[in-house]
Formats: C-alpha cells, sequence, structure tokens
C-alpha cells in the first residue's frame, strides 16, 4: 500500500558550500569539518537512491550558509507545494531558489506571505495529520497562514509545541510508519503522540530522533547505536549515516532534503 506521508519518488537535495562552516547554531559544538560533510552528504544522496528517490541535487550557494538545509523552504504534499517563510533572516532569501525547481515538477505552487513565519523543520506529516510546532522560528501567524492553505485540501492540522531549547519540532522526532513515530523522552512528554506508538530514543542519545522513512528504508544517523538496535528489534530497514559535522550546526536527517511525489 503507498502512504503519502513516508511513500515518495523525488527528493531535492542542495551541496554544502564551504560557507556552511558559519551556519547558525544554537550552541557551540566546534566549527563544522567541510569535506567531511561533503562525503556524509554523498552518503546521504546514495542512501535517498537506494530508497527509490530520483534525486535533484542542487549546487552549493555560497551566499546562504545553511542553505544544506532545503528542508525549511518548502512543505511538499502529494496535492501540491507550499513555499515556507524561515523565521531565521538569513535563511529568509533561500526560498527564491527553491520554488523554480517545485514550479518545474508540481502544477500547484503556493507560498506564506507573512508576515507571519514559518519553517518546515517544524512540520511533521503523517498518515491522518499535520503536526505543526510552534518554535523560535515559526509562529503563531505563520501556522495560521498555512493552515487555512491547508484547508483546500482537507488536511487535519494540529498544533503543537517545540519545547524550549530545541531548534525545530522535527529535531526531536520522526515518522517511522503511518501510525509510529520516533521521538525524544522530552518531546513525547509533552503529550503530542498520544494517538500514535511512539519509540523512544535512548537516554543520552537524543540526537538519534531526527531519521527519515523514505519508502522501505529508513535513514538514521550514525553514532547511536542502542537506538538503532531500538528500530532493528521493531522490524525497520536502517542505514546509518554520518552526521556529526551537520549536527555541530543543529542539522540532522529530514533537514537535508524534501521528499514527495509531484503532481504536474
Ligand atoms: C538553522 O539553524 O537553521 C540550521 N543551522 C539548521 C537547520 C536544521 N533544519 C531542520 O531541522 N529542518
Amino acid at each position: 500500500m503507498s502512504t503519502k506521508s513516508f511513500n515518495f519518488t523525488h527528493a531535492i537535495t542542495r551541496r554544502p558550500s564551504s560557507s556552511v562552516v558559519s551556519g547558525l547554531r544554537s550552541t557551540e559544538r566546534g566549527v563544522p569539518n567541510f569535506e567531511l560533510m561533503e562525503g556524509h552528504h554523498l552518503d546521504y544522496v546514495n542512501a535517498l537512491k537506494q530508497a527509490g528517490a530520483k534525486v535533484i541535487e542542487l549546487d552549493p550557494l555560497e551566499d546562504f550558509p545553511d542553505s544544506v538545509f532545503v528542508e525549511d523552504t518548502a512543505l511538499c504534499l502529494p496535492e501540491g507545494a507550499i513555499l515556507m517563510r524561515p523565521g531565521a533572516p538569513s535563511r529568509l532569501n533561500e526560498v527564491e531558489y527553491i520554488a523554480p525547481h517545485l514550479r518545474k515538477l508540481y502544477k500547484n505552487v503556493f507560498e506564506i506571505k507573512g508576515p507571519g513565519t514559518i519553517e518546515a523543520g517544524d512540520i511533521l506529516t503523517t498518515e491522518k495529520e499535520i503536526l505543526i510546532g510552534r518554535s523560535s522560528r515559526t509562529n503563531i501567524e505563520g501556522i495560521s497562514e498555512l493552515t487555512l492553505m491547508l484547508e483546500q485540501w482537507n488536511y487535519k492540522v494540529t498544533e503543537v509545541i517545540t519545547p524550549p531549547g530545541i531548534l525545530h519540532f522535527k529535531t526531536d522526532c520522526s515518522l517511522l510508519d503511518n501510525n509510529t513515530i520516533l521521538s525524544t523522552e522530552r518531546l513525547a512528554a509533552t503529550g503530542c503522540f498520544e494517538s500514535y506508538k511512539v519509540i523512544l530514543t535512548y537516554p543520552g542519545e537524543e540526537d538519534a530522533a531526527n531519521t527519515i522513512r523514505y519508502n522501505n528504508l529508513v535513514l538514521a544517523p550514525k553514532g547511536f547505536p542502542k537506538t538503532t538496535r531500538r528500530l532493528l528489534k521493531s522490524g525497520f530497514n536502517v542505514v546509518e549515516i554520518g552526521n556529526t559535522e551537520c549536527a555541530k550546526i543543529d542539522g540532522g536527517m529530514s533537514c537535508l532534503s524534501l521528499r514527495f511525489s509531484p503532481k504536474k
């Protein structure tokens, strides 16, 4: 059975630019090693291809240190794509470099006009609803504008809270299948996943929460063996990808791609 939340045909990625070493970060975890990040990025793209994705690989954008994290610029659904309005001022104009690629693939491309802000790292699409976390990047006005737009396609939108100190809602969770979420304990404790089966990250392995399910594969960050074991024991096919360098600037598996099945 095909699902709209994890069965896809396409992905868009953007290679990191050397300016990525100046990417935004909430805490200082050291300067990312650019060459190592490039290697991880290649592994990531190859894993998407292994999962069946036609990957559209975009060129680096030197003027935008965080532009490798394409996920934040758009919400891609089967019915259409919606361009976001990032809350980080240095990321606002990344959107115009994604828009033409989505317009080539989709008939319907809408945009969040503002004044609110919203980044798709705060949006988790599941089979039954779209969860949107209010955060330092995503505010109530941004959520309201998106919610109105989603009404045309009859989506149920649930507003949730990204706990303080966590960059995006999906920094701490990801969709594993129709009804299963991988989450940190601190996020699950807010009660937002009460109607789902939840697999918790192992204590001390909170950075393992951001994975992606793409068709039959789960792309997970390397270095969190106890959480990976939990996923394997639950029957998921896991491919581990190095993420140490992106993690220094708060990036994870989901941030690095847009995943979708376009409709012209
Ligand atoms: C930022 O602060 O915007 C980037 N350094 C990290 C963005 C990560 N994106 C995501 O979680 N979707």
